[in-house]
C-alpha cells in the first residue's frame, strides 16, 4: 500500500474535469495529490510538466491508503463506489462536516459567488443548457454556460470570474459527488433508462439526479413526469411545471407551462396566455417544444423578458448531432441524431420525425447499450413500418428486442450499415442515425460518430450528383 500523506486532497482522473480541479487546487494554494486508475492515463506528460513536485499515482486505487487524506476529489467518470474508494464513500470529515469524497461540482459550489442554474435529466440537458445560456446573452447577462457539456464548471470561475449567473448542465455522475447545490433554479427535464452499469438501478440513478434540487430556490420539472419531481427533503421553495398537455386551468398560480391550441393554432402557453406559436420555433418536434417550454420558465424565473427569449426560440436551430437533417438524396433525407445515446432520446427523435414520414423509416442503431431495456422502441418503430439496420456491441441485443415487430438486418460497423441503408432507401423515406447506445465501442465519442455519418452522406450526394 503506498500511503497518500497527510493532509493532501486527492484528485483522481486526468481527463479534462481532472485537469480543471487540479488548476483550481494550484490557484488557491491547496496541496494535492493526483491519481488516476489507468497506467497511462491521457494528458500525463502535460500534468507532469505544469506540477512537477505533486505526486502523481497511476493504476488501481486499491493500492493507495487514502487515510489520512484531507479530501478526495472525483473526475465525473470515476464511480465513487469504485474499489479502494468504497471504504469512504460515507465518511465525513469531522472538521468540515462534509463528506470526505466530493466530486468538481462540489467544488465549484463551494467557490462560486454568482447564482448557479442547474439542469438535469437524461435528455435535452445540452439542448436546454444551451438555449437558456443563448437567452441570458441576448437579455445582456454575463452568463458562464458549462459542466457536462463540456467546460467543466471550475474552469468556468477562472474564465469569467465576474460571471453574474452560472448555467450548468450536470449529469448524475457529477451531481452524485455533489452534497448540496443550492440551486437559483434547478430543473429535471425526464428520466429514462441510461448508466445503469454505473448507477445500478433506476431508483439509483433518479436519487442521483434529484441530488439537483438540494437546497434549490425554485425548480422547473416535468409535469407529465412524478419522477422528476422534488420531496420534501430537498427543501425547494417554488416549484413550476411543463408539460405537453395544455395547462390545466386550475393549476396552482397558473403557473405551468404547456402546449394548446389557440385559435386552431398549436402555442407555447404560460397558464392561459399564449406565448409562441409553436411554428415559429426554430428547432423541430415535440420534443424541441418541450425544451423551449422548459427555457422559458427558467428564462422568467431568473428575470428574462419574455420578448428576448421569444426571439431566441425562432432564431435557434439545434445543436449538431441533435436530429440534425444532413441532407435529401434521391428524395431520401438522412438525419443525424448521433447524440440519441439511450432509448428515451430515440424514441423522442422517431417521434420528431414520424408525423413528417412519406416512406419508411431507416433507423440506424447500436453500440454500448449501457445495460439498458431496448423493448420500448419495438412498439413505435413498427407503427413507422421501420427497418433498422444495427451494428455495434449491442446489435443482437437491439435484434432481440426488436426483430417481432420490424425487419432487422446486422452489419459490422456504422459504415457498412450506412451502405446498406442507401440500398433499400426508395423517395420518401428517411435514414435516421439514432443509436440508443454509447458510441465508445466503436468511436471515441459521439461525436466522431456522427461526423462519420455526415461525411459518408456528404461523399454520397456528391457521387450521387455526379452520375445522375
Ligand atoms: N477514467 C478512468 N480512470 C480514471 C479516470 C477516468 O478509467 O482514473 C475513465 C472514465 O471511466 C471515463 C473516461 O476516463 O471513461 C473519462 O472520464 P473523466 O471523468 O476523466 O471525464 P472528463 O474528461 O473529465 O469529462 C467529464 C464528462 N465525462 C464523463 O462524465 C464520463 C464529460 O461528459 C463532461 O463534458 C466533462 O467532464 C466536463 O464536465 C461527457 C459524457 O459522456 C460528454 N457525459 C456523460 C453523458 O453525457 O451521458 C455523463
Ligand atoms: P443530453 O445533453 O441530455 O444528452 P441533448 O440536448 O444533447 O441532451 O439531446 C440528446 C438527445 O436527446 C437528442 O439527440 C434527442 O434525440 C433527444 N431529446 C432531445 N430533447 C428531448 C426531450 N425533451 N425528451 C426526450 N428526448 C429528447
Amino acid at each position: 500500500m503506498i500511503a497518500v500523506p497527510k493532509g493532501t486532497t486527492v484528485v483522481v482522473g486526468l481527463g479534462i474535469s481532472g485537469r480543471a480541479i487540479c488548476r483550481h487546487l494550484a490557484r488557491l494554494g491547496v496541496p494535492f495529490a493526483i491519481a488516476d486508475t489507468r497506467a497511462e492515463p491521457p494528458g500525463l506528460d502535460e500534468v507532469k510538466r505544469a506540477y512537477p513536485d505533486v505526486a502523481i499515482y497511476c493504476g488501481p486505487l486499491t493500492e493507495l491508503d487514502f487515510s489520512q487524506v484531507e479530501e478526495v476529489v472525483l473526475s465525473p467518470g470515476i464511480d465513487p463506489r469504485a474499489p479502494g474508494l468504497d471504504a469512504l464513500i460515507d465518511e465525513i470529515n469531522p472538521l468540515t462536516r462534509a463528506p470526505r469524497v466530493v466530486g468538481e461540482t462540489a467544488l465549484f459550489v463551494r467557490a462560486a459567488t454568482a447564482p448557479i442554474a442547474a439542469i438535469t435529466g437524461s435528455n435535452a440537458k445540452s439542448t436546454v443548457t444551451t438555449l437558456l445560456g443563448e437567452m441570458a446573452l441576448a437579455s445582456g447577462i454575463d452568463a458562464a454556460v458549462g459542466g457536462n457539456l463540456g467546460t467543466p464548471a471550475l474552469d468556468l470561475l477562472e474564465q469569467k470570474p465576474e460571471a453574474a449567473l452560472y448555467i450548468l448542465e450536470l449529469s448524475s455522475f457529477q451531481l452524485e459527488t455533489t452534497p448540496t447545490l443550492a440551486a437559483k433554479c434547478a430543473a429535471f427535464l425526464n428520466l429514462c433508462e441510461d448508466h445503469l452499469d454505473r448507477h445500478g438501478d433506476m431508483a439509483a440513478y433518479r436519487a442521483a439526479k434529484q441530488r439537483v434540487f438540494f437546497a434549490a430556490e425554485h425548480a422547473v420539472v416535468n409535469g407529465d413526469d412524478p419522477n422528476t419531481w422534488p420531496d420534501a427533503s430537498h427543501r425547494v421553495a417554488h416549484v413550476t411545471h411543463f408539460t405537453r398537455y395544455a395547462p390545466e386551468k386550475n393549476s396552482p398560480g397558473n403557473n405551468t407551462w404547456g402546449l394548446e391550441e389557440f385559435d386552431g393554432e398549436p402555442c407555447l402557453v404560460h397558464g392561459t396566455t399564449p406565448w409562441l406559436p409553436t411554428r415559429e420555433l426554430g428547432m423541430a418536434g415535440e420534443h424541441n417544444q418541450l425544451n423551449a417550454l422548459t427555457a422559458l420558465a427558467m428564462g422568467q424565473v431568473l428575470g428574462f423578458e419574455r420578448k428576448v427569449m421569444c426571439d431566441v426560440l425562432r432564431r435557434f436551430k439545434g445543436l449538431k448531432h441533435r436530429s440534425e437533417v444532413v441532407a435529401t438524396v434521391k428524395g431520401v433525407r438522412w438525419v443525424n441524431d448521433s447524440k440519441g445515446t439511450n432509448v428515451g432520446a430515440t424514441l423522442a427523435a422517431i417521434e420528431g420525425i414520424g408525423p413528417t414520414l412519406g416512406g419508411k423509416l431507416i433507423l440506424l442503431a447500436g453500440g454500448d447499450g449501457k445495460g439498458a431495456d431496448f423493448t420500448p422502441l419495438a412498439a413505435p418503430l413498427a407503427s413507422y413500418a421501420c427497418q433498422a439496420l444495427l451494428f455495434g456491441r449491442d446489435a443482437l441485443r437491439l435484434d432481440a428486442a426488436l426483430k417481432a415487430h420490424v425487419e432487422t438486418h446486422h452489419y459490422a460497423d456504422l459504415t457498412q450499415a450506412m451502405e446498406a441503408a442507401a440500398h433499400v432507401a426508395t423517395p420518401g423515406d428517411c435514414v435516421l442515425l439514432s443509436p440508443a447506445c454509447a458510441s465508445l465501442d466503436q468511436f471515441p465519442n459521439y461525436q466522431r460518430r456522427g461526423d462519420v455519418f455526415c461525411r459518408w452522406v456528404e461523399e454520397y450526394a456528391t457521387f450521387v450528383e455526379a452520375y445522375s
